[in-house]
C-alpha cells in the first residue's frame, strides 16, 4: 500500500530486509530447504535483527579456554594481538600486571585455542551465517573479551569494513554465565532499520585514515538522534553459558556499562562476511619497528576449513603488507 511513498530503503540490504522476506521463509521452510527452527529464527532475524541460539559449551571446554587464555598472557607470543580501543599490540610486548585488565580484547585467539577455533568454524553459526547473508559465509575475525567492553551503541557494519557494504553477520557467545553487574551485551531490537549516516557520497562506513574527529562526533549525534526519536528499546543479554546471539550487521548494539568492572564477563564474538565477496584479511598492530612507532599491516589468504564452515587463518602469520603512521 502506497509503496510509493515509502522512504528510500536503507543501503546494504539483505534479503531478509526485503518486503518479501517472510514469504521467502515460508516458502523455504515448505521444500525443506530450511528447518522449523530456522524458518522461526530468520523471521525472528528479520523483524527484530537477531536471535538466540544454544550451542553446546560445556564447563570443561570453557575451562580450556580460560587456560589458553592464561597461557598467552604467561607465554607472550608474537603472533597474537590486545587491545583497548586502539589497533592492537603483539602480546609478546604485554606487561601482564598492567595491560590484563577490564576493557580489553584478544584479536584471533582462534589461532591460540582449540575451543576458540571449534567456536570458530561451528557448524551451526556458520549454517545461520550462510543462511542469514544468502549465500556461503566466512568467519573473518574473532575477538575474546574477559570483562566487559564498555563500547557505546554502535552498528558493525560502520565499523567493521567489508568488500560489499552490508555483507556482514556477527555471534556474540558467552563463555560462563553473565552477571547482571559485569555488563552485559547491550543491543536495541528493531534498529537495524534506522538511517546510516553518510560520511561523504553514499560511504557510511568510518575510516580512521580520513575521517575526522568532528565527523565521527557528528556520526554519533546523529546516530543517538535516530535512536531516541525511534523510541525503540535497549535489551540486555544476561546470557548463560553457551547462548549465543547472532545480529545484523545495522543492529545497534554495546557493552553496558558495568556495575563492577572487575567482574568478568568472558565472551567471544566471530565476524562473517562472504566466502565468495571477501579474498584476504588484514590486521593491523601497533609496534615499534627501526626505532619508530607506527603500524604494521599483515593480510592472510588462507582459509580454514572445517566440514561446511570456513574462516580466515590468523592475519599475523600471514604477509606483511605495509607500515602506516609513522610516529
Ligand atoms: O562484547 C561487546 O560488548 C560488544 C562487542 C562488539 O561490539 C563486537 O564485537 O562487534
Ligand atoms: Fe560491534
Amino acid at each position: 500500500m502506497f509503496s510509493f511513498f515509502r522512504k528510500p530503503a536503507n543501503p546494504g540490504l539483505i534479503w531478509l530486509d526485503e518486503r518479501t522476506a517472510r514469504r521467502r521463509i515460508a516458502a523455504d521452510a515448505r521444500t525443506g530447504t530450511i528447518s522449523a527452527d530456522e524458518e522461526a529464527q530468520l523471521t525472528k532475524f528479520a523483524r527484530d535483527g537477531y536471535f538466540i541460539i544454544e550451542l553446546d559449551l560445556s564447563q570443561s571446554d570453557a575451562a580450556a579456554i580460560d587456560a589458553d587464555v592464561n597461557r598467552l598472557w604467561n607465554e607472550r607470543p608474537s603472533n597474537i594481538a590486545f587491545a583497548y580501543d586502539s589497533p592492537p599490540k603483539r602480546f609478546s610486548s604485554a606487561e601482564p600486571l598492567q595491560d590484563r585488565k577490564p576493557r580489553y580484547r584478544i584479536h584471533e585467539l582462534h589461532a591460540a585455542s582449540e575451543q576458540a577455533l571449534r567456536l570458530y568454524l561451528h557448524p551451526l553459526l556458520h549454517r545461520y551465517a550462510s543462511l542469514i547473508l544468502g549465500e556461503p559465509a566466512v568467519a573473518t575475525q574473532s575477538l575474546y573479551f574477559e570483562y566487559g567492553s564498555q563500547q557505546l551503541l554502535h552498528r558493525d557494519s560502520t565499523v567493521v569494513p567489508t568488500p560489499h557494504f552490508g555483507r556482514l553477520v556477527a555471534a556474540w557467545i558467552a563463555l560462563e554465565d553473565i552477571a547482571p553487574e559485569s555488563g552485559p551485551l547491550a543491543y536495541v531490537p528493531g534498529s537495524q532499520r534506522l538511517p546510516f549516516f553518510d560520511f561523504g557520497t553514499n560511504e557510511f562506513t568510518y575510516d580512521p585514515s580520513r575521517h575526522t574527529p568532528a565527523e565521527v562526533e557528528r556520526a554519533m549525534t546523529f546516530y543517538s538522534g535516530e535512536l531516541e526519536r525511534s523510541g525503540l528499546a535497549r535489551h540486555e543479554f544476561v546470557a548463560k553459558r553457551g547462548q549465543a546471539l547472532i545480529w545484523h550487521s545495522a543492529l545497534m548494539h554495546g557493552g553496558a556499562m558495568p556495575a563492577d568492572e572487575n567482574r568478568t564477563r568472558k565472551s567471544f564474538v566471530v565476524h562473517y562476511s562472504t566466502l565468495r565477496g571477501q579474498s584476504s584479511r588484514e590486521c593491523a598492530v601497533t609496534e615499534v619497528a627501526d626505532g619508530k612507532l607506527g603500524e604494521s599491516v599483515f593480510t592472510t589468504t588462507d582459509v580454514l576449513q572445517h566440514g561446511e564452515a570456513f574462516g580466515f587463518a590468523n592475519p599475523l602469520d600471514g604477509r606483511f603488507l605495509h607500515r602506516r603512521g609513522e610516529r
